[in-house]
């Protein structure tokens, strides 16, 4: 990356913890906790990362997130992922997990966030990086799971920053989370949501109209319908683009056509992500890079880095202290 864009205040606004998974460290972690992985080593687990599509990449990153089973593993995996973003500049994390699948591991909501908090306070200290965490409800899981969720998570809602979902798209349409999303509403959780990454773009419009989200995480499927743009533009709605990940996953076939130019000429609100770095060949320095190959100007990747810090659900103060 240019010296002058790592050097930009930036925050990510859509990482999945568990997406930061390297082969590597899910062996030792395979190791420390007796678990087999089924894959024969680093080698053999980096040859399945030529996916098709989101389902493929899901398939995998369910199969490795069994090696994440105490709070410690929570904690190393975020503080390795810390360490690569301070690297980067990144300078506030809004993270997201997804608890459901951990529980289905026997794991507790207890065990992910007390592991991935204390991470947090250690990045705060070490470097200076603010944030929070964003829980996930996995929308291929049934609504009564997510509604269980809410209520388990209730009593922590303060600790957390707000609810997402996430996961394997079509089919599974934002509707099915109203309630969800109201009673996290309810709560004082902020609201974000997957919408138009494989899906059309009544996607995009269920989670603004129905879930009330304050972002959409990925989005991109807005390019197909010109009143959304506009709309996405005029309410100044921000989008959490990851422009890696859906190269890596087949979304868009290459850089230089992905809808991001037409978004940002658009006057749409865009950030730049990660999504699951581990996984897609790059953290968010590499996503700048690509864009900088892709034709982005500096000073537009500089007016990217801008809206990270706007776009995050940071306060005022820290906002300014970004900017
Ligand atoms: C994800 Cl790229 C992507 N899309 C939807 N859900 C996800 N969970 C982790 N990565
Ligand atoms: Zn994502």
């Amino acid at each position: 990356m240019h010296p002058d864009l790592r050097s930009l205040p930036k925050a990510e606004l859509h990482l999945h913890i568990e997406g930061t998974l390297e082969p590597e460290l899910a062996f030792a972690l395979a190791e420390r906790g007796g678990i087999r992985l089924p894959f024969a080593d680093i080698a053999d687990l980096r040859r399945h990362y030529d996916f098709t599509d989101l389902q493929s990449f899901l398939d995998l990153y369910y199969s490795c997130m069994a090696v994440l089973r105490t709070e410690q593993d929570f904690t190393d995996l975020a503080l390795a992922y810390f360490e690569r973003a301070d690297a980067d500049g990144i300078r506030h994390v809004e993270m997201f997990c997804d608890p459901q699948v951990h529980e289905s591991n026997g794991v507790t909501l207890d065990t992910v966030l007390d592991g991935l908090l204390a991470a947090f306070r250690i990045a705060s200290e070490r470097w200076g990086i603010t944030g929070g965490l964003i829980v996930c409800i996995v929308r291929d899981e049934p609504v009564a799971s997510a509604a269980a969720l809410i209520e388990e998570l209730a009593p922590r809602a303060g600790e957390v920053l707000g609810i997402g979902l996430d996961s394997a798209e079509v089919g599974y349409p934002p509707s099915l989370f109203t309630e969800v999303f109201a009673r996290a509403r309810e709560l004082g959780l902020h609201r974000v949501a997957h919408a138009g990454e494989e899906a059309p773009p009544a996607y995009i419009w269920e989670a603004l109209r129905l879930l009330d989200v304050e972002r959409v995480d990925h989005g991109i499927r807005a390019v197909d319908e010109p009143e959304l743009v506009r709309h996405l533009a005029e309410r100044r709605v921000p989008l959490t683009v990851c422009p890696l990940s859906n190269v890596r996953l087949r979304a868009v076939a290459d850089l230089s056509s992905h809808p991001i130019r037409a978004l940002v000429d658009a006057g749409v609100v865009v950030t730049v992500n990660s999504d699951d770095p581990a996984y897609f060949g790059g953290y968010i320095a590499d996503n700048y890079a690509a864009l900088a190959a892709a034709g982005f100007t500096l000073d537009e990747l500089a007016d990217l880095a801008a809206n990270s810090i706007d776009a995050s659900f940071a306060d005022e103060a820290r906002k300014t202290e970004l900017r």
